[in-house]
């Protein structure tokens, strides 16, 4: 295929080797076949210049840019995580909506595009990532640019009802129209996504799926994220997770990673763990939650609120069931190195992911990549992460209700090896099969396959 890769994050790996999966995916495939990559710097500089900086990576290039303080406020922690993030979330109730906060939203967004417009080629395939950028694509429009551009969502796609309390909900279709394929997690983010077109006024969807607004044409897809399952893997093996965590080898291990952030669920996990230990009978193994928590958005006072929270429950559930050599929660709000990570997963028996409203969730894919197939560990997983259209054979739990979540845990814990085999080699093989570098290589065919069609019917 010609054309460089473009790619377009909010941050970009500049400070050295790229850690977490999607970065590193975009890396991989940047390193492969050239190209550049365009975010933000992670700096703040009063005088933010209206010019990109370049960052030699690996094989490609990094062009990036700073922020003002004010585009930090405005654009960063105001519309892009106090208002899209909880929007997109099903928290409407948390948006903060300041006067202001979308102009220097919609202004970041049209000073990138002049930016990269004046770089780009004819022949460009631009992958444009994230609630941060939903009006590029328009905005490098009406900069002239032509080339193909996608677009990837990695946050569940709101629905009609919950849209109506975005002030600038008349312009979400434009944004999106603006693309030639807008890609989302799950099946039910396409359903969400195209029952707002279909209430619409002008738009209509074509027999070949796409969508047709106005003088544009375009596709709504679902391409479900996955992770590097085979690096996972191979670093929770060599981790010796379990001499980490200080466990008797009768007690049970639960683990749950996640940001800090109120989508997560955290808080009714702790209650339905603290459940469980007072359901717990006499002669039923000793079991300990490790949540690793670290700190996200600190700025966002939303995130300030449910960091308070955990504190308050963690500390009263330990109070309560603490015993002199035992504390049945630990609570590490920091990050872990990722090679820990994927140890601790091995060494837990229970990984429980019970986020309240989440795109896809990579927790849950790295915990079964991280498991051993003689002896692994059971999945515990919320109905509303979008993993779970990709992992039935998981003990789906509804996070609203503790009983439910708490009753898991003890069915986790009795669960025979044989069930628990099954349940995992059905998991592991979807998490193998259907890792991070089939999700671009697919979503990139798929953008080719557009921009052929677009090619043909120009020379037609
Ligand atoms: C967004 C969407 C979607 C967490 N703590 C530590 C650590 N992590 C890593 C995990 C995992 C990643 O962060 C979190 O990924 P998630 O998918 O769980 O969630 P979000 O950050 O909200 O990501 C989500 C994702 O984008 C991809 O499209 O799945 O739905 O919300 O990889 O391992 N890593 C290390 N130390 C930690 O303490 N090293």
């Amino acid at each position: 295929m010609t054309g460089r890769l473009v790619v377009v994050s909010n941050r970009v790996p500049s400070d050295g080797p790229p850690a977490g999966g999607l970065v590193v995916a975009l890396h991989d495939c940047l390193r492969d076949s050239g190209g550049v990559w365009f975010g933000t710097s992670g700096q703040i500089t009063e005088d933010a210049p209206d010019r990109l900086a370049t960052v030699e990576g690996d094989g490609y290039t990094m062009r990036t840019f700073d922020l003002t303080p004010q585009e930090q406020t405005g654009y960063y922690l105001g519309y892009a995580n106090s208002v899209l993030w909880p929007l997109c979330h099903r928290r409407a109730d948390l948006m903060d909506l300041h006067a202001g906060d979308y102009d220097t939203y919609i202004g970041v967004n049209r000073r990138l595009a002049k930016m990269m417009a004046a770089e780009l080629r004819a022949d460009d395939r631009i992958w444009i990532h994230d609630y941060h950028f939903l009006p590029l694509a328009a905005c490098l429009r009406a900069e002239g640019v032509t080339a193909t551009i996608g677009y990837f969502h990695h946050i569940p796609f709101p629905s009609t009802h919950d849209l109506m309390a975005l002030p600038e909900r008349d312009l979400v279709p434009g944004w999106m129209a603006a693309f030639d394929l807008f890609g989302l997690q799950t099946q039910r983010d396409v359903a969400a996504a195209l029952e707002m077109f279909r209430s619409l006024n002008g738009a209509e969807q074509l027999r070949d799926g796409s969508i047709k607004l106005r003088d544009r044409r375009f596709q709504v897809r679902s391409f479900p994220i996955g992770i590097d399952a085979h690096a996972f893997a191979r670093d929770a093996v060599e981790a010796d997770g379990r001499s980490r965590v200080n466990v008797s080898p009768d007690e049970r291990l639960v683990i749950g990673v996640d940001r800090l952030d109120y989508s997560k669920g955290l808080d009714n996990r702790l209650r339905a763990f603290g459940q469980f230990l007072e359901k717990r009978v006499e002669d039923a193994p000793k079991a300990s939650l490790l949540q690793i928590a670290p700190p996200t958005r600190e700025d966002v006072p939303a995130y300030a609120r449910i960091r308070d929270e955990l504190e308050r429950v963690t500390g009263a559930l330990n109070g309560k069931h603490s015993d002199l050599d035992w504390t049945p929660i630990r609570y590490i709000h920091r990050a872990v190195p990722r090679e820990v990570l994927a140890g601790l997963y091995r060494a837990a028996d229970v990984g429980l992911v019970t986020p309240f409203c989440d795109g896809m969730n990579l927790v849950a894919k790295e915990y079964v990549a991280a498991q051993n197939p003689d002896n692994p560990g059971v999945l515990i997983l919320s109905q509303f992460a979008g993993a779970v259209e990709q992992m039935p054979a998981a003990l789906i739990v509804n996070p609203y209700d503790i009983g439910e979540m708490a009753a898991a845990l003890h069915q986790a814990f009795a669960m025979p090896l044989e069930e628990r085999r099954e349940r995992h080699e059905i998991l592991a093989r979807g998490v193998f099969r259907n890792d991070v570098a089939k999700w671009t290589q697919t979503y990139l065919d798929a953008m080719a396959r557009i921009t052929r069609a677009a090619q043909e019917l120009a020379e037609s």
